[in-house]
């Protein structure tokens, strides 16, 4: 294990991201390191988990474990190696498209659940890697993709008002241009016992150009206590989605529930005989 405090630039790889110019994820990359040098974890004690998308290429570029899997998958293989490896300090990261779209029903489960994961979904409202179909969390009339050139049509998908829905037990929304603020709130989620959910407003400059207007539109949450619920709920649906900071956090039954047997092999074996 390390002694010596590493800088956030020592849990950063030497792969190179080839992410767009001004992309958004560039900041989650910094305050992900940033965080993990405030905590000063060793880095055999991180592990990153993704799915597929420009967003879930980011466990390549940090200096820990990382495991790159298949789109909309990444929470139920985290869910198996926090269970596996309880010692492990799990992040996962990915995009609106992964999360929300095919890895919507992992979302909701993972909530309810309260595994002690850290998810990181950084919303561009925008398919990035395959070139800028409309997601789960594009608005119904964003008409600038070719395979919905009238709009979608469809009410955009509320990753907060959901989380809260499903059981989640932290919630957070940070923006790639305040990375300072995001940090903070990441040594939250990180510290957070359960699931702790940071939804990142984190732009697609290719794609969606037009989310440089968030540099004046995103603006704090409102205040009030963040540990009541119906609280949390009317704060997040008086919201316009741009709102940055801590939305909700409860502290709730972590699970799994830690093994109530003696925890030795021989124990365990016992209870499982007929
Ligand atoms: C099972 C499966 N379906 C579809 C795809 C194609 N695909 C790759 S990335 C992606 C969406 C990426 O968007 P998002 O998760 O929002 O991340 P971003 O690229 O915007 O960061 C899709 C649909 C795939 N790789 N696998
Ligand atoms: S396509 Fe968009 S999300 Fe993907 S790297 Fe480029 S700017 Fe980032």
């Amino acid at each position: 294990m390390s002694t010596v405090a590493l800088k956030a630039k020592d849990y950063k790889s030497g792969v190179k991201p080839i992410w767009c110019p001004g992309c958004g994820h560039f900041a989650v990359l910094a305050a992900i390191t940033r965080a993990l040098a405030h905590l000063e974890l060793p880095r055999e004690r991180v592990a990153l988990v993704s799915g597929i998308g420009c967003s879930s290429r980011l466990p390549a570029y940090v200096d820990s474990y990382g495991f790159h899997g298949l789109h909309g998958r990444a929470l139920p293989l985290a869910t198996g190696l926090k269970v596996a490896r309880p010692d492990l300090n799990v992040l996962v990261t990915g995009g609106d498209g992964d999360g929300f779209s095919i890895g919507g029903n992992h979302f909701l489960h993972a909530c309810r659940r309260n595994i002690d994961l850290t998810y990181i979904a950084m919303d561009n409202r925008v398919y990035g890697m395959t070139k800028g179909q409309a997601s789960p969390t594009t608005a119904p009339d964003w008409a600038r993709s070719k395979m919905t050139p009238h709009g979608t049509g469809v009410r955009r998908f509320q990753p907060a008002a959901i989380a809260l829905a499903a059981g989640a037990s932290f919630i957070a929304r940070g923006y790639s241009g305040d990375p300072r603020e995001m940090t903070r709130m990441l040594v939250e989620a990180i510290n957070h016992p359960g699931f702790s959910f940071l939804h990142v407003l984190s732009p697609c400059m290719t794609f969606r150009p037009d989310q440089r207007s968030w540099k004046t539109e995103v603006h704090p949450v409102a205040q009030g206590s963040v540990s009541d619920p119906v609280e949390a709920a009317q704060r997040i649906h008086a919201d316009d989605g741009l709102g940055q900071g801590i939305l909700y956090a409860q502290r709730l039954p972590v699970w799994p529930t830690p093994y109530p047997s003696s925890g030795s092999l021989d124990a365990i074996e016992q209870e499982f005989l007929l």
